[in-house]
């Protein structure tokens, strides 16, 4: 049997974890996958999510099972921050999911059951897992431009213009904030006009939100999916606990399904539980469990805000600092949009040429879209980096 089995492509992403640990130079800098790293290169748990396992271990009486949405008090803890009050909690179905991965599948998954004719909508580019999950089930799906590589920003006319195309039923989704891979965002007039374009249309958005916070603070960041969320009957939303609070390896993460009445939330909620059932049973309770008591206790609460915030802070100012070193070394604001990016990572819009020779030379490691992130750099790297972008760039 198992001779029958095809190569499959590895993720690329994944890759250049092992390229980079396999690199023998002291000097060299991962600015490849997406994991916050403070400036000694560290990926720290954060101090709430200690004291809430520290908390939970003192005080958990039982492992049983939870049910197959998970805890009924994450999901409400969930909804309520990347919600906040904007969409009656009644006309919400959820479930807890293995990471914010799961909960695309998840959405993939309920897209298919009701719907497999729909065509999923997704940006060009977007984080590659969608196009590989979407690929995997066999669904169908179109992209959207949405990144114009000369000036680094949205391609705004492109993505409305593709989107005139799309049929009523189809799902659009969009990243909630901090795009991942290119850092640019919508602003709040372009996401009015796409809700308004996609209600003319029919289609229901999904939004995949994994960077809440590392923006431009958690109810900033929060905005563009209430903003959709409110707007429509029906919304799927898949929010990703790993970056926000450090939980990557307990895979924590939810799936909504926004539903315009009573009887459609049971019905989502019932096909939700069964699609976990099918897949996992029950999903994974660790770090669903800390976040819930992070979200709900003041005191850890603030804590973790004030974490967050730091981190937010920090990476903005390597920002700052790195379009401002290239500004100076270049003499020109050709990469003033670093600076105006959000969240972790920025696309540089160089050539996989440059991108191998800066790997190659310089033992900086990005992603072969020239995707870095930003986490990856501190205040001696910052200066390093950009003096190779413009070696490199002179050949
Ligand atoms: N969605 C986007 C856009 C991401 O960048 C990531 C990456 O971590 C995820 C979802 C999924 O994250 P995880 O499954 O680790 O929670
Ligand atoms: O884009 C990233 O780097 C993160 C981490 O299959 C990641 O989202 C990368 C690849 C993957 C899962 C997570």
């Amino acid at each position: 049997m198992l001779e029958h089995l095809k190569d499959q492509a590895p993720d690329k992403i994944l890759a250049l974890v092992a390229a980079y640990k396999a690199d023998p130079r002291d000097d060299k800098i991962d600015l490849g996958v997406g994991v916050y790293k403070d400036a000694k290169g560290k990926t720290p748990v954060f101090r709430a999510v200690k004291k809430a396992e520290h908390r939970l271990v003192d005080e958990q009486t039982s492992k049983v099972y939870t049910t197959l949405a998970g805890d009924p008090a994450f999901s409400d803890a969930m909804v309520d921050l990347v919600l906040g009050d904007t969409v009656a909690r009644d006309r919400i179905a959820a479930i807890a999911t293995p990471g914010g991965t799961g909960a695309c599948r998840q959405g993939f998954e309920l897209v298919r059951l009701a719907n497999p004719d729909a065509t999923i909508w997704h940006s060009d580019p977007t984080w590659p897992n969608h196009i590989s999950i979407l690929n995997f089930m066999k669904m169908k799906k179109s992209p959207f431009r949405y990144f114009d590589e000369e000036t680094a920003l949205v391609d705004f006319d492109g993505m409305m213009a593709d989107l005139a195309a799309v049929a009523s039923g189809d799902v659009v989704l969009l990243h909630g904030c901090c795009h991942n891979p290119t850092g640019a965002n919508l602003t709040a007039d372009q996401v009015a006009q796409v809700i308004a374009l996609l209600k003319d249309k029919g289609a229901v958005p999904m939004i995949d939100i994994a960077y809440q916070g590392f923006g431009d603070g958690l109810e900033d960041d929060a905005a563009t999916t209430r903003a959709i969320a409110g707007a429509f009957d029906e919304c799927l939303i898949a929010a990703s606990c790993s970056k926000n609070f450090g939980v990557y390896r307990e895979r924590t993460g939810v799936l909504m399904a926004i539903a315009p009445d009573a009887e459609l939330v049971k019905k989502a909620q019932a096909s939700m539980n069964f699609l976990n059932r099918q897949n996992y049973s029950f999903p994974p309770d660790h770090g669903a469990r800390v976040v819930t008591m992070i979200l709900t206790d003041p005191e850890l609460r603030a804590d973790w805000e004030a974490e967050l915030e730091e981190i937010r802070l920090g990476m903005l100012e390597l920002r700052k600092q790195l379009a401002g070193e290239l500004a100076r070394l270049t003499n020109s604001d050709r990469y003033a949009f670093i600076a105006t990016h959000r969240g972790m990572f920025s696309r540089l819009g160089v050539g996989p040429e440059m991108v191998e020779t800066l790997r190659k030379d310089h033992g900086i490691y990005m992603v072969g879209d020239s995707r870095i992130n930003i986490a990856g750099l501190n205040a001696d790297t910052v200066p390093i980096l950009a003096a190779a972008i413009v070696a490199a760039e002179k050949g």
